[in-house]
Parts: structure tokens; sequence; C-alpha cells
């Protein structure tokens, strides 16, 4: 049994600082004035519509294992999709538990994990208490999959629509989108007008951090849509918080060419995107993926947004 913690543990952290290399892409830049968005009621949670198109994505967890069947791009395509403007924020979750008596995976066991020159298990907190200095505005954090799928359940019962996680490949298109255009900002340095990152600012806390070269602002989560959107009109897809994926990305998976392929997670491992606040160079991105062990684990980094079904 220590031997099988011990081997967990460590895919946990090996994974945990595997991002993967960037694809080529192509996508239309589009412009403020182009953009459609829709308001849910219950929440105000905002959505945008991204257009159409085909996204190259492969499901490697490693990138040095290029010759694995998974590391082999596929190229996926999508009807269009309504995405979450906006990573789901603590008021947001708040309507939710106020509305159900919801308790979240922290709340039961008491606990979430918590960096403090290694991640640990740290009693005490929960989306209401990060540990450090939120408003209702930002991001929620310390929610697993599990409390992320059931506001999406609950939203779908009780708002406007149906609701449900992003997967792997609609993820990867939306945070493409407009990715190489004019309209964002790239680069090392230029990051930090795009996404709240592990940059300069993040010294004060964790003064032993590489970050990247440039000031966003922000030592953990911001309020959401502080930064330049996206080409697709999506705030935070990069940095901010990590976003929990709907599947778990296995290439077999997507086959048929379909960016929606219902599909159960491979065991009880589960993905995340983006990279978040905590997350330095080589960490952020659309292609930058986390694999953790369980539906139940849940952070200060972690939270979802949200996808329209159409
Ligand atoms: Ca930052
Ligand atoms: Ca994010």
């Amino acid at each position: 049994m220590k031997s099988l913690f011990i081997t967990l543990l460590f895919l946990f952290v090996f994974l945990h600082s595997a991002p993967l290399p960037s694809l080529s892409v192509r996508y239309p830049c589009a412009h403020a004035s182009e953009i459609e968005t829709w308001k849910e009621p219950l929440t105000g949670m905002e959505f945008v519509r991204v257009p159409a198109g085909c996204v190259r994505m492969h499901c490697a967890m490693d990138p040095k294992a290029a010759s694995l069947p998974d590391a082999k791009p596929r190229e996926i395509c999508g009807q269009g999709l309504w995405a979450g403007k906006y990573e789901v924020t603590r008021g947001q979750f708040r309507i939710f538990v106020e509305a159900t008596g919801y308790r979240t995976d922290a709340e039961k066991e008491g606990f979430s994990w918590l960096y403090t020159g290694k991640w640990e298990k740290k009693s005490g907190f929960s989306w209401e208490k990060a540990g450090f200095d939120q408003t209702d505005d930002h991001p929620v954090v310390h929610v697993s999959w599990n409390d992320a799928t059931a506001m999406a359940a609950w939203l779908s019962e009780t708002g406007s629509g149906r609701f449900r996680l992003l997967t792997e490949a609609e993820w990867h298109y939306a945070c493409e989108t407009g990715a190489e255009a004019d309209c964002t900002t790239a680069g090392a340095e230029g990051i930090c007008t795009s996404a709240n990152v592990a940059d300069r600012t993040a010294l004060s806390a964790f003064p032993a951090w590489k970050t990247f070269p440039c000031e966003d602002g922000f030592v953990y989560t911001s309020p959401v849509g502080q930064f330049k959107p996206n080409g697709a009109g999506l705030h935070d897809m990069q940095g901010n918080v990590w976003e929990w994926m709907e599947d778990f990305c296995d290439i077999d998976a997507y086959r048929d060419g379909s960016m929606h392929s219902p599909h159960t997670p491979r065991g009880s491992m589960h993905t995340v995107r983006g990279g978040s606040w905590y997350s330095g160079l080589g960490y952020v991105g659309c292609s930058s993926r986390d694999v953790l062990l369980s539906p139940s684990r849940r952070s200060y980094d972690i939270g979802f947004r949200l996808l329209r079904v159409p």
C-alpha cells in the first residue's frame, strides 16, 4: 500500500509539472462587436458563442513520449459552443450552495490542499476560506470535480438551459480561438496583460519562485475579467485558476472527430487545463494540462468554467 501511495504521489508531482507543447492552429480573431453573448438569469453567468471550427490536439501527458499514440495530434471539429465568459465566481457558487445546502468535498472531509513548500492537506480551507483574500467576484477555489459537476447539474435543473463542464477538445478550441491573430498578446512578458500567472508580484509571498518577467498585480486569484480576453472574447482561459474538464483526454474518444465525445474518465483520473496564478513559465497555456488522481481533489488554485449545452 505504501509503495502504491508513493507511486501515485510521484505520478501526481510529475504530471503536475508536465506542460504540453503548443500545437499550431489558425483561427480568426473575433472583434468585440461580433461576439455574441448570453446571460443565465439565475446566476448572472455570462456565456460567449465560440463559432464552429477545428482544433488539433493530442492527449499525451508526457511531451517527451512523442512516439506514443496519444502524442499524435488529431484534428477535432465542432459546430460551435457556448463557453462561460469567465471562470465560475465565488458569488455564483454561493447562489448554488445557498439554494441547495450543498457541502463541498473540502467541507465534508475538513481539509483542502495548499502549497507550503510542498503540497499539503490543510484543515479548515474551503470555497469560503481560500487561504487568501477573495471577494465574490473572484473565481471559486477549493472545489473538486464532484463539486463542479454538482453545480452544473443543479443549474441544469433550476436555471435556464443545460450546463456542464467543457471537454478537453472544447476547452482547447475555445482557448486557442484567435490565438494567432493580433488580438492577443503573446510571449513571456506579454502574458501579464492577458493572464494572472506566477509573476513578479507573487515574489512577495513566494520569493523562491521562478516567475514570468512581468507584473500582473496579483499574488493569488484576481477578480474574473481583469485581463484582456482571448480572440473568442473569453477571459482567464490561461491562468487565474486551473479549470476542471468534463472528460479525461483519451485520443481514442475523439475518433469520431467530435469535440464532445461523452467519455468516462479513465479510472479516477481527471484533468485541469490552462494554468493558474500559481503557474510559472512553461506551465501556462492552451496546451497546459495537469492530471489529478481523484474527482474529489481540490486546492487553492483549481476552479472551473461551465458550458451551455445548445
Ligand atoms: Ca499573478
Ligand atoms: Ca483559468
